[in-house]
């Protein structure tokens, strides 16, 4: 049977998402219909280069091979069990994954937000039960500019109104500081029903905002003082794309998790988007006994957590990024790419800035937040093929996959250089 979707051209199916889906998203007016490294293509066969890689959910290339067979060989035997029984990848997965990022243990989910929820229960149950702090009195400081997903009480730490608007009430407990502010920091952690300061190493949705180096390894201080948990959201950062394993390592020398504990380790790291290579929802959440144990049977959970098809997927997708190389390649990337973007900024005034670190990367567009300047050339961008999009209105993030090759990031810092120098704001 000829799928219906083959028949279908661009217009017909953007017609049915309008008709037929909720108005939750509006995507680039781009129909992708298959995925290979570092290309889509779309339903009339024209090629792209992924610059946004899923938000970093494909870091490993879109289908890679490996993980697509991982995926296949556990789908043809068991899929799904519940946590009501064992099933024979979870331990496995659970002694591979802790090994992998010096944890002595990890909690399974499905989605980035999911993992952080997660992350701020084991928090205040860590502050409740190990810390000492008077039930119900538990706080939690979050950065402003933070982005952690969408549920009620993840949004209950956002400042941005999109993201808050008319989903009110908030959850309380919650305290917002500035981001990259230490001095903040110091003073909030002063109040001892703080449980935990979470945080992302890099602000990938405020605009791939990097903090100054010292920042981490300083809240890893200023936490560790005040007794409060430092909590790394690496949803988007982690899994090599910043040209390390993690963000949080920092500027560590070893590429994988080391035994000595680098430099800003987190009590509690939270993981996603390419745990699995974009091939299936997964996410973790991973601390050492201490925390990890407060949470006793029956305390928290999910129906899909921890399942079979998904540890499977998850070992081969972590194995990627060892084997490749992907931490090294994003890294030494990320610095031609950000050469290459500045060249170009001497050459227009409509690029002020360029900013990131391996290969989450963002362009800041010389126009005001509310014009839709970033958005058409990001439309332009497509046209020549390229796919990326704005984050917060000026600003346009570069994420490519990390299996991406010089020659071709080099076809694509000539492709955005093309676009950006004929780019007429007027049209
Ligand atoms: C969308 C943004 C990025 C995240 C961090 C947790 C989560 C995310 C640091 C939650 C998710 C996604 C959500 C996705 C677009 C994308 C995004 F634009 F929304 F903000 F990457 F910057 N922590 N980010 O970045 O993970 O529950 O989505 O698996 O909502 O469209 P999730």
């Amino acid at each position: 049977m000829v799928n219906e979707a083959t028949r279908l051209g661009t217009a017909e199916l953007i017609a049915l998402e309008d008709k037929y889906g909720a108005h939750n998203y509006h995507p680039l007016p781009v129909v992708l219909s298959r995925g290979e490294g570092v290309f889509v293509w779309d339903v009339d066969g024209k090629q792209y280069f992924d610059f946004l890689s899923a938000y970093s959910a494909v870091n490993q290339g879109h289908c890679h091979p490996r993980i697509i067979e991982a995926l296949k060989s556990q789908a043809e035997k068991l899929t799904l069990t519940s946590r009501a029984f064992y099933n024979d990848q979870l331990g496995i997965y659970e002694k591979f994954v802790t090994s992998y990022f010096g944890y002595d243990r990890v909690l399974p989910m499905n989605t980035g937000v999911e993992a952080v929820e997660t992350a701020m229960k084991l928090c205040k149950k860590w502050g409740y039960k190990v810390k000492g702090i008077a039930q119900q009195d538990a706080k939690i400081i979050f950065a402003t500019g933070n982005f952690h997903g969408r549920t009620q009480a993840i949004i209950s730490a956002s400042v941005d109104p999109g993201a808050t608007a008319d989903y009110g009430p908030y959850l309380p407990g919650i305290e917002i500081i500035p981001y990259n502010d230490l001095e903040a920091l110091t003073d909030a952690v002063k109040d001892p029903n703080v449980a935990g300061f979470i945080v992302e190493p890099i602000q990938g949705e405020a605009g791939v905002f990097v903090p100054d180096a010292n920042y981490l390894p300083e809240v890893r201080r200023i936490c560790k003082a005040a007794n409060v948990l430092f909590i790394a959201d690496e949803v988007q950062t982690g899994i090599a794309r910043t040209g390390r394993l993690l963000a949080s390592c920092g500027n560590c020398s070893c590429e994988k998790s080391c035994e000595n504990r680098y430099e800003s380790r987190p009590d509690i790291l939270i993981l996603g988007k390419a745990m699995s290579g974009g091939v299936f929802p997964v996410s973790a959440v991973l601390a050492d006994d201490e925390i990890m144990l407060t949470i006793k049977p029956g305390e928290h959970g999910s129906t899909f957590g921890g399942n079979p098809l998904a540890c499977a997927v998850a070992i081969e997708a972590l194995k990627v990024i060892e084997d490749e190389g992907l931490a090294e390649n994003a890294m030494r990337l990320g610095e031609i790419f950000r050469e290459r973007m500045q060249s170009l900024i001497a050459k227009t005034e409509l690029v002020t800035l360029v900013r990131g670190k391996g290969l989450l990367n963002a362009i800041v567009i010389n126009d005001d937040e509310d014009s839709h300047t970033a958005w058409d050339i990001c439309v332009k961008l497509a046209e020549n093929g390229l796919l990326a999009k704005p984050t917060h209105g000026n600003i346009i993030r570069f994420a490519p996959p990390l299996v991406m090759t010089e020659e071709q990031l080099h076809a694509c810092c000539d492709i955005i250089e093309k676009v950006i120098l004929t780019f007429d704001k007027a049209h």
